[in-house]
């Protein structure tokens, strides 16, 4: 099959035809498929999107681009990375391959410690450049929507700097941004032992600083064993509220320290990673509207064994998105389509209920009302895939059939 797409980039409307399919549309068929489908795009704007044939009469003179028979998706998004840091950890995954405990990978000064000292090091403009390197590989994808969180600064200078990193790239780079506030995400070596003056010193008035700074969209946190208890995240949780910024939280991920139930009372946008939920917490998150963010690279890398509870979410309704997480620690998996594939294989997802989970319930994780969608007043943030079937993007295992991508109208 032979490209046959031209390139128009003006914002005026523009018709596209020939799509063996339009995917994730508002039609109740499975995946929302329309077969033989065409897309009108105004501006930046989806304006109409149906069968071929049944194109209104106003759209009929619009110069037509063809898209050779392809299927088209909402641009991909992937709500949950940590992709702004400093330095890597292979040296890390290398000592651990050859044998050494985690206590020996401390003392060398590895873990998550040592992406904070990397971070902390690296100036804004070393940040932004990394952060691009791993961006363009997600737009290579098809991806047209990012989560970029802070955490890796632990103190109030180096997290408004990475939070400044996460907003450039959206100024270099064709992708929509949405930022988070992780400042409780571990405490820092200056603070070992101290995590309630950590937070009441360092994490809340980096959020004040950052909100006042434009640079928060919403205030994450870590709850965990080895991280920070439910009370002190409700601490961070209730700055959030009083600055009208949604929370979500990384919860249950190595155990049940009820931290989803938490972040539903609050109202969250979503729970991540979840392994350890229990039917109690996923009833929280059903009734708050709460999406469960399911994070196959850290289960994974972290050859964790107990799955997340995919049957009581789908029993219970929750909606169920799929990100990468990208972290030099626990998930250095820069793909969302293998990402998909893990989602299908590890969790026995659905291939829909992947894709679905990387675009329009990864809005939803995101509050992004107007992506993931592919309808009328909805971004034109579109995928063209050279696939038949839409199971294929989560099929495959390091191959990316993308062929087109489309950003605000743009090819
Ligand atoms: N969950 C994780 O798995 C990571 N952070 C988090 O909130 C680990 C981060 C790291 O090791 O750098
Ligand atoms: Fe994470």
């Amino acid at each position: 099959m032979t490209a046959s797409v031209t390139a128009a980039q003006s914002a005026t409307s523009r018709l596209l035809v020939d799509l063996d399919a339009a995917t994730l549309t508002e039609t109740g068929a499975a995946y929302g498929m329309i077969p033989d489908a065409a897309i009108v795009l105004e501006g930046d704007r989806i304006a109409w999107v149906g069968a071929r044939n049944a194109l209104p009469q106003e759209y009929q003179h619009l110069e037509m681009q063809s898209l050779g028979g392809r299927i088209v998706t909402p641009g991909l998004i992937d709500c949950h990375t940590h992709i702004v840091h400093g330095g890597n950890r292979a040296a890390e995954f290398e000592m651990r391959l050859n044998g050494a405990s985690y206590e020996e990978v401390a003392r060398a000064g590895g873990g998550i410690v040592s992406t904070v000292t990397a971070t902390r090091a690296a100036s804004e403009a070393e940040l932004l450049a990394s952060a691009l390197r791993r961006v363009d590989v997600l737009i290579a994808e098809g991806v047209t929507s990012i989560e970029i969180k802070s955490g890796y600064g632990l103190d109030i200078e180096t997290e408004l700097r990475m939070l400044r990193a996460a907003r450039a790239v959206a100024t270099h780079r064709p992708i929509h941004v949405k930022t988070t506030f992780l400042g409780a995400h571990a405490t820092p070596a200056e603070y070992k032992g101290r995590d309630d003056a950590y937070i009441d010193e360092v994490c809340i008035p980096a959020l004040h600083a950052a909100h006042a700074e434009g640079l928060v969209d919403a205030v994450d946190g870590f709850c965990e064993g080895i991280a920070f208890q439910p009370a002190q995240i409700a601490r961070v949780f209730d700055v959030a509220q009083e600055l009208g910024l949604p929370v979500k939280l990384h919860a249950e991920q190595l155990s049940n320290l009820g931290g989803a139930k938490l972040a539903a009372q609050y109202g969250a946008l979503s729970a991540d990673h979840i392994e350890y939920l229990d039917e109690t917490g996923v009833i929280a998150m059903a009734e708050a509207g709460t999406v469960a963010v399911i994070l196959p690279g850290a289960f994974y890398t972290l050859r964790e064994t107990q799955a997340p509870p995919i049957d009581l979410l789908r029993k219970h309704a929750v909606p169920m998105a799929l990100a990468t997480d990208i972290n030099p620690g626990s998930s250095p998996l820069n793909s969302l389509l293998l990402t998909l594939n893990m989602g299908c294989t590890l969790f026995r997802m659905t291939p829909e209920e992947a894709l679905r989970g990387a675009t329009q319930n990864a809005a939803r994780a995101l509050s992004l009302a107007d992506a993931g969608t592919i309808a009328p007043g909805m971004r034109a943030d579109l995928a063209v895939w050279d696939i038949t079937h839409p199971a294929e993007l989560s099929y495959r295992i390091g191959f990316n059939p993308l062929h087109t991508r489309i950003f605000g109208g743009l090819l």
